[in-house]
């Protein structure tokens, strides 16, 4: 550990770490779930962070955020109610509420602090708390699913912290079995999937389970986001049985319905080319996603 750095260590990236200078701490609390700290960073801007692990900086922020939620909501045509578990920051948020069709955005996220200290430190990340049609609830996301009536929600968005810690239920079966359950026929689910360089392991499993689960697509697509593990992150896209969902060929352009975008500011990276891009995979992780 190199003093005035912050180094990213965990056993789920193990022998490797990113690392920030850091020019000051701003933040350092332990929740009822985890320690939550935010500092300025001297490249990135503020960097929010969970139990050691990075969750978002204000540099780089707009791609995870922005493909987690363009990818489904754009694939699908006039997505009404959308539920968002975890995503406490409001980042997901932000982005969910630029789709002008939306009506209902549900969010659950199991720590209040992480939504506190956003609104403190994160403003242009937090602003996603400000469109009416949000609710919050304060709560562990797989309860919340399980008390979902069947059917209810158009797109669910899991953005969701490593499998270590309060997410782990996050990445198993029984939790994808909810999501599939409180979607409606042709409904769309996008969850937090972790790297292809580090995580074939997990994907495989959760490929494996998706497939089992959703009888309508199942898709992998990955963006880059330098502060993350890797600097690569990706995303399971999956629909229910109905009517069919071809995630690589967006039918809703978020270019066309984009509302209010003066408060939020335009979009940085998400476009209709990488929409597309994002779903062609290395011939390392086709092999496992997608075998002939
Ligand atoms: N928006 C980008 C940041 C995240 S946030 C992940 C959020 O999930 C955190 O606020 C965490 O408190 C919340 N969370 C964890 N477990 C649960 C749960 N069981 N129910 C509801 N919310 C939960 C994603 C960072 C990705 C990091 C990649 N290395």
């Amino acid at each position: 550990v190199i003093p005035g750095w912050f180094s990213e260590i965990s056993p789920m990236w193990p022998g490797e770490a990113h690392s920030l200078k850091v020019e000051k701490i701003l933040f350092q609390g332990n929740s009822e779930y985890q320690k939550v700290m935010v500092f300025q960073s001297s490249t990135y801007g503020k960097v929010l962070v969970l139990d050691g692990v990075i969750q978002l900086t204000e540099r780089d922020e707009c791609a995870y955020q922005e493909m987690i939620v363009h990818l489904p909501l754009c694939s699908i045509s006039n997505p009404k109610k959308v539920l968002v578990i975890g995503g406490g920051d409001g980042g997901v948020l932000r982005e969910v509420s630029r789709h002008s069709s939306v009506e209902q955005i549900d969010i659950c996220e199991i720590d209040k602090m992480v939504v506190d200290v956003s609104k403190q430190f994160f403003p242009a990340v937090a602003v996603g708390y400000e469109d009416p049609r949000v609710t919050l609830h304060i709560g562990d996301g797989v309860a919340f699913l399980k008390a979902v009536t069947e059917g209810t929600y158009d797109a669910v968005i899991v953005d969701s912290s490593d499998p270590i810690g309060p997410a782990q239920e996050l990445f198993e079966k029984p939790f994808f079995e909810s999501v599939a359950r409180a979607l409606r026929p042709g409904g769309v689910v996008c969850t937090q999937a972790e790297s292809i360089w580090l995580h074939m392991h997990i994907i495989e499993d959760i490929v494996k389970n998706c497939r089992q689960i959703f009888k309508g697509s199942v898709n992998y697509a990955w963006t880059t986001v330098p502060t993350y593990p890797s600097g690569v992150i990706g995303f399971m896209l999956c629909s229910t049985e109905g009517p069919p969902v071809d995630f690589k060929h967006p039918v809703n352009p978020i270019d066309a319905n984009d509302r209010q975008s003066k408060s939020k500011g335009p979009l940085k990276f998400y476009n209709s080319e990488i929409h597309a891009a994002a779903f062609c995979l290395p011939s390392f992780a086709k092999k496992v996603i997608e075998p002939k």
